[in-house]
């Protein structure tokens, strides 16, 4: 009888990736991580020059994207110093990939050498005041995928995932920063208004797709966590219209720069 070689573990695979990333950007280490989420592709400008672009596909593991305003890009970017990991976009759970191929970013940043990530997000903010086109921290996450990137008997701490230091680092550069819990539904659909209702009374403030299960495997590889919510929309139900991407879309245009400049001074302060 025959064997056929055993597939590889999402680690390993994330390791051919980071080998190949390294051979097509020249860059041998990364040191920091950034996913864009809805709405921030505008902001990655500012970040500097990219000294190297690739499709996401050229690399082991990844496959294309899927969503207007998401681009399935990979940016290397020299910027104080630093070599910076840009994924334009991500896999969303809601795709029916599986959770390894939604966390295949991370562990590829993780194998390239990163020990930090800044996740982003556009989302439904459901806090009186906030407005379309308002960044919020992430101070702690609710999961309601019912699923984790993390397949055995390995019992990942999550107290503090969302790092307090860069929270802190982040307030000192922008003190009208505010927190907020981010709830990850698992979509695509949006919420109904009573689920919106429920996220509220569970402790949620932001509503949204993608994140936390990132920022689990993140903290499995031992990477520090920022997490940098854009509120694209109030929240259904809460301003009296119908959600929409093309609003979406428009709130990250309207607040690039603002977003923009936040995150390179994050980053240069990591
Ligand atoms: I952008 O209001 C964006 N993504 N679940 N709810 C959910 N995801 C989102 C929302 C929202 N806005």
């Amino acid at each position: 009888m025959t064997h056929a070689a055993a597939a590889p573990t999402p680690y390993e695979l994330a390791g051919s990736a980071a080998a190949r990333l390294a051979d097509l950007t020249g860059v041998e280490r990364h040191d920091i991580a950034l996913v864009l989420g809805s709405g921030w592709l505008p902001a990655v400008d500012a970040l500097g020059e990219a000294t190297a672009e690739i499709d996401t596909t050229d690399l082991p593991g990844f496959s294309a994207a899927a969503v207007a305003g998401h681009s399935g890009k990979i940016r290397s970017i020299r910027s104080g110093g630093k070599n910076l990991l840009v994924f334009l976009s991500r896999t969303h759970y809601y795709e029916g990939k599986g959770v390894a191929a939604v966390v295949h970013p991370v562990r590829t940043a993780a194998a390239a050498g990163c020990s930090a990530i800044v996740l982003t997000n556009g989302c439904g903010g459901l806090k009186e005041g906030w407005q379309p086109g308002q960044p919020v921290l992430i101070s702690d996450h609710i999961n309601l995928t019912g699923t984790s990137p993390i397949v055995g008997a390995t019992f990942v701490d999550l107290t503090d995932l969302y790092s307090p230091r860069l929270r802190a680092m982040c307030k000192d550069l922008d003190h009208s920063l505010d927190e907020g819990v981010y709830v990850q539904f698992p979509g695509p659909h949006y919420e109904t208004p009573a689920e919106v209702r429920m996220a509220g009374i569970m402790g949620g403030h932001l509503v949204g797709m993608s994140t936390t299960l990132e920022a689990i495997a993140a903290r499995e590889a031992g990477m520090e966590v920022l997490g940098i919510s854009l509120v694209t929309n109030l929240a259904a139900g809460l301003s009296g219209e119908p959600l929409d991407h093309a609003e979406v879309l428009e709130a990250g245009r309207a607040a690039a720069s603002r977003m923009g400049g936040l995150l390179s001074r994050v980053v240069a302060g990591i």
